[in-house]
């Protein structure tokens, strides 16, 4: 009809990640109750740029049957989520196989698994091909709600077959990817058995980001080195075709902290937390329970801190929370034990029947208890043997306006680079500087600590989780796709 407008269609942002941002739990044969993930990743990537996001990913569920997979796909469409749905053996294979126990530590400098190494070589052509295979499967989701003009952004280790399996689909189509994770020293990465064939397939997306441009650097070497291509200074040549690389560093919402501690619920629940640990100063430890994390390095330099220092004994106290991840992989379970062991043996030499020296959780504790306790540490110790960035460091400076107290940040963390200007900066590997550095921290001056806090503050609040999101995708946007698929490999 005539006067009739036609709404142009919004321009879809459509996020791909191993895991939906929401963990579904099955009530009935065609119901589910859905627990939304709050975080940095998700506030950030629904604002962005006035873009239309939507997250495709597994829902963290087992759903074999049709009824499930319809009902659930519906419920999960007015959280903006679209899922993928993996069987328990893929989940096995590609997810706790070929994703934690090859991907994960080899990016963690932590080396391909060592033990049980015949079976581990036999097992790992069919991790991979499963690896290759769920890439394939997330893949077909992403084709089934992409429409031309639209941005795809895939993340992580898990999606590294993604760049490719979308592009031959459609070359057209204008993909990134992000990883979270450090990329490795190229001469760690081509210990990997199937090193070119991951290398080759991210580069066919248009833009490859890291959090810095050590990361960056790394990836640009390997696709040199291992795979005898050209580095340029926007990435990776391959064939006359450009791949760009580039840093993008992430941050946290930081303005959700900063509300959050005038909440008076969580008001409250400091005043509570001041009254326990009244006459104490607080270290405290934020990590997922993770070989990554440096936790027994961590309880083993607060060990050697409290044996050299009695006239803190009484006056000072770890609390160390420690969320199990990937329960079911042993290197996990061991972990856990060693962990166990440590802060036992510390329980038992340093505690008194009235005062213990660590208060160690296996578990997480809710955003709010999270803010509360950030809020009234005074000392932040994070220990990483590395870690791509490190959000707990950012979001303890966030919740620190008042208090102002320290960071110890591992130099192998990527947040050294934002914040080791503020923070006192270890090497987590040297029990004995570690343990320096809890004392030199609680005696810091007030007027240095206002001083390495307004400098990690400054960073914090203006890197946010937005403009990290923003600035990938509009950099995304500007590039004009070569549609001329490559004939690789
Ligand atoms: P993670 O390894 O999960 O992320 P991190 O960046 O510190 O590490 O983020 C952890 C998040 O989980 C934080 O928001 C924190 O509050 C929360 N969390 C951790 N332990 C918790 C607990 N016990 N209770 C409640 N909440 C807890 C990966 C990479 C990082 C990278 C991020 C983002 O390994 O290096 O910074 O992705 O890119």
């Amino acid at each position: 009809h005539q006067g009739d407008v036609v709404k142009p269609r919004k321009q879809q942002l459509l996020v791909v990640a191993n895991r939906l941002p929401v963990t579904a739990h099955r009530k009935g044969e065609d119901s589910w109750s859905l627990e939304v993930t709050a975080g940095g990743l998700v506030s950030a990537l629904l604002g962005v740029n006035e873009l239309d996001a939507k997250w495709i990913g597994w829902a963290g569920v087992n759903v074999p049957d049709e009824i499930g997979q319809t009902s659930l796909t519906e419920a999960l469409v007015e959280k903006r989520c679209i899922p993928v749905f993996l069987d328990e053996e893929m989940v096995d294979k590609y997810y706790n196989g070929y994703c934690n126990n090859i991907l994960w530590p080899l990016f963690h400098y932590l080396g391909l698994p060592q033990e049980d190494r015949l079976a581990t070589t036999r097992s790992f052509q069919s991790q991979f091909d499963a690896y290759k295979l769920a890439n394939q499967m997330f893949a077909d989701v992403v084709c089934q709600h992409y429409e031309d003009g639209d941005v795809v952004w895939c993340h992580d280790y898990h999606l590294m077959f993604l760049p490719k399996c979308l592009k031959e689909k459609n070359s057209k189509m204008k993909v990134g990817w992000f990883l979270h994770t450090p990329f490795p020293s190229s001469e760690i990465h081509r210990t990997l058995p199937s090193r070119s064939e991951l290398l080759h397939s991210v580069l066919y997306a248009d833009l490859v980001g890291f959090h810095n441009y050590d990361y960056a650097r790394h990836f640009v070497s390997a696709c040199t080195r291992i795979l005898g291509l050209e580095g340029t200074p926007q990435g990776v040549e391959n064939q006359g075709k450009l791949t760009h690389v580039a840093a993008f560093p992430i941050g946290i919402d930081s303005g959700r902290f900063k509300r959050a501690l005038k909440i008076p619920e969580i008001e409250d629940h400091i005043k509570e937390l001041k009254k326990t640990f009244a006459g104490k100063k607080i270290i405290l430890g934020v990590d997922r329970l993770d070989m990554i994390k440096g936790i027994p390095q961590k309880i083993l330099a607060f060990e050697k801190f409290l044996e050299e220092n009695p006239e803190w004994h009484d006056k000072v106290v770890l609390l160390q929370i420690a969320v199990p991840t990937r329960t079911d992989v042993p290197e996990y379970q061991k972990l856990t034990s060693q962990v166990h062991e440590i802060v036992g043996r510390i329980t038992g030499r340093f505690g008194t029947l009235t005062s213990i020296p660590i208060h160690h959780l296996d578990r997480a504790v809710d955003w709010n208890a999270l803010c509360a306790i950030y809020a009234i540490t005074d000392v932040a110790l994070v220990t990483s043997l590395r870690d791509g960035m490190n959000l707990v460091s950012y979001e303890f400076v966030a919740c620190q306006e008042s208090k102002k107290g320290v960071l110890i940040l591992s130099e192998f963390a990527g947040a050294a680079q934002s914040l080791g200007a503020g923070a006192l900066l270890v090497n987590p590997w040297n029990i004995s500087e570690l343990a320096a550095s809890i004392g030199q921290a609680l005696n810091m001056p007030a007027v240095e600590r206002e001083k390495r806090h307004r400098h990690n503050y400054a960073h914090v609040t203006s890197h946010t989780s937005k403009q990290w999101a923003d600035m990938f995708v509009s950099e995304l946007n500007d590039i004009v796709v070569d549609d001329q698929l490559r004939t690789r490999q």
